[in-house]
């Protein structure tokens, strides 16, 4: 299925006169706050969150997988999927791979496939937490941090092979996250595992073409409990400086302990130039891949309160965004739309931020002030401006409620069968 502009037209035709009204009100009421409402729509219509190609399929838990339907079985279906988002929201233009689960046999068809739908690729993603059917060695107990120097070598090597495809479809970006850790106290040694896995990137990094970064996602547990070798952004960091300036820290919003001060981490990085990415999932309790914005909408707008500012006073590097979560019991694609919504109205909402009055707030040990300023700008419904942004940029003022009247998931189960499923999770 192709979504087209008559698609769109149709479909946001019932909603034009209310949206207008709303949206009126809303921008007289920034504009006499002092906003330039068409430099914040040129902002929030700038800013795309990529679509890995693992969440266009249902997920599962380690329990079961319930699948939805319609799920796109090929890598090019995959690429329609995240045209159809993008032709709905105009705000997803690219796909993250993940290898070995999306490795390209025919390149120019997909070249072909991605172009039909305004779609590039953006950063690939290696995989050494698993064993492949054909791997003569095993990650069991590490990729790129083992003590056995042939299995770090067979992780280098993939590492090594995921650039050169990602070489071949435009993108500009590895993303290392890395299983590797222990169950048990005294299973490894910390130093050792750490040294290692600093040597292994360092081949790796020694690969990067001079336009691309890599970027060093942490997690504090899982799949092993007792530690993981990038625990946390300080170990990125660290990593991430002794390779280089093509290095940079990875931050998922899912991988931190609860009550984490993710905003605050987001500002030291930035301070050092050194944010390079961004997962965006939401969570309750740990790497649950819930949907962005569905549990903590208060703290996704205090992180983007500090990308905001981030990017008006550091050179920090524009981060390359990406939504990571997937999801068993909604249809993924509508879940991604509404966590590109949710990402969206953040980001709107910090760039309303009153920051003259919030710095002489601070500047003035004026507490309540300073709160009152946050707070009224996360408390602002910037839903009209947002869909405003998207019906500019040729997309549907609700993309859900399209999605929905113009019946995709059905057509999708109609071309694609019941029992579709998607490669991958
Ligand atoms: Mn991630």
């Amino acid at each position: 299925m192709k979504i087209t502009t008559d698609h769109i037209h149709s479909s946001n035709k019932p909603l034009e006169i209310s949206h207008a009204r709303e949206f009126n009100f809303l921008a007289e009421n920034l504009e006499k706050k002092g906003l330039n409402v068409e430099a914040l729509i040129q902002k929030i219509q700038a800013l795309q969150i990529a679509i890995p190609s693992w969440a266009l399929g249902t997920g599962g838990t380690r329990f079961g997988r319930f699948s939805g339907g319609g799920e796109p079985s090929t890598l090019i279906q995959k690429i329609q999927d995240v045209g159809i988002l993008h032709a709905l929201n105009r705000s997803s233009d690219s796909i993250s791979l993940h290898i070995p689960w999306d490795i390209p046999q025919d390149y120019d068809a997909i070249l072909q496939a991605a172009a039909e739908v305004e779609i590039s690729f953006d950063a690939v993603n290696s995989n050494t937490f698993q064993d492949q059917a054909d791997q003569s060695l095993s990650y069991k107990f590490g990729s790129l941090a083992n003590n056995d120097k042939s299995i770090r070598k067979l992780a280098i090597e993939h590492n090594k092979e995921v650039i050169r495809i990602g070489e071949k479809l435009g993108s500009k970006a590895l993303t290392v996250w890395l299983a590797d850790g222990s169950s048990f106290p005294g299973q490894h040694s910390f130093r050792k595992a750490l040294q290692n896995t600093y040597e292994s990137l360092l081949e790796i990094y020694q690969e990067l073409p001079s336009d691309w970064k890599m970027l060093i996602e942490y997690k504090p547990y899982e799949p092993y409990f007792y530690s993981t070798v990038i625990s946390d952004w300080g170990t990125s960091f660290l990593l991430a400086n002794k390779l280089g300036d093509k290095a940079f820290t990875l931050v998922d919003l899912g991988h931190h302990l609860p009550n984490t001060n993710i905003e605050q981490i987001v500002a030291t990085l930035m301070t050092e130039g050194k944010l390079g990415g961004f997962h965006f999932n939401d969570s309750k309790y740990g790497d649950d891949d819930l949907t962005v914005g569905s549990i903590k909408p208060y703290q996704l707008f205090l992180i983007f309160n500090e990308l905001v500012t981030g990017f008006e006073e550091t050179s920090n590097p524009t981060p390359a965004w990406m939504i990571d979560a997937s999801h068993n019991l909604k249809d993924p694609m509508e879940d991604l739309l509404q966590s590109v919504e949710a990402i969206k109205l953040a980001y709107a909402q910090a760039l309303i931020v009153d920051r003259k009055s919030l710095e002489a707030a601070q500047d003035g040990q004026d507490v309540g002030q300073g709160q009152e300023i946050l707070q009224d700008a996360f408390r602002t419904d910037l839903r009209p401006l947002v869909r405003e942004s998207i019906r500019q940029s040729g997309g549907a003022i609700s993309p859900i409620q399209s999605y929905r009247d113009l019946k995709v998931r059905e057509t999708l189960i109609k071309e694609r069968g019941k029992d579709s499923k998607a490669s991958g999770l």
